[in-house]
């Protein structure tokens, strides 16, 4: 039998994997800093250290061997992106881009969008989200579920939502 598909968060301390792993999993607990990693049914959160210092990244190199996707966050507060250029093609597992607290008055959307795409180079989608108004959330857990770039990008043209771009 096939194993179940399963989605690795990463991105900066504070970027919202914890938030959106709560939201994702319809769970009403509040964030907590991830000190390590947590796996939540289909989810895995990491600590932001991972991503922040490339000391680390051999810890998501070693993670990504248990999961079938990998969630890029870019926090759209933020104007700057922590992975370097091209960083999904050296993970070999299905990369979404992931756009967090697109709500906030301080986000600039299209900026985090132009940063991830510089990471996901091999044509991943781009979900916006924000856990606050609950967007782009049905649309990550329905993505999830597929195993090619291909289908994702037949699923959305029959299912199209303003919250994904690729
Ligand atoms: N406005 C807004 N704030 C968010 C959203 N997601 C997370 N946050 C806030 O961002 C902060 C960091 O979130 P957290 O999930 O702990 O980030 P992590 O370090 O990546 O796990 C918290 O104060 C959250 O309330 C969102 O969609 N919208
Ligand atoms: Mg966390």
């Amino acid at each position: 039998m096939q194993k179940k598909n399963r989605a690795m968060l990463i991105g900066s301390i504070g970027a919202g994997k914890s938030t959106l792993t709560n939201t994702l999993l319809g769970r009403e607990v509040p964030a907590v800093k991830t000190q390590s990693l947590f796996y939540y049914d289909w989810i895995v959160d990491t600590p932001g250290e991972y991503s922040e210092n490339p000391f680390y990244y051999k810890n998501i190199m070693a993670t990504a061997l248990e999961v079938t996707h990998v969630l890029y966050l870019q926090d759209a507060t933020r104007k700057k992106m922590i992975f370097p250029p091209g960083f999904s093609t050296g993970i070999n597992k299905i990369p979404i881009g992931v756009v967090t607290k697109s709500d906030s008055d301080q986000a600039d959307v299209d900026l985090a969008i132009s940063l991830l795409k510089k990471v996901i180079v091999n044509k991943g989608p781009i979900v916006i989200t924000s856990s606050v108004k609950n967007e782009g959330i049905e649309e990550i857990r329905n993505l999830v579920n597929f195993r090619s770039i291909q289908e994702m990008q037949q699923y959305l043209e029959i299912n199209p939502s303003p919250f994904v771009i690729f």
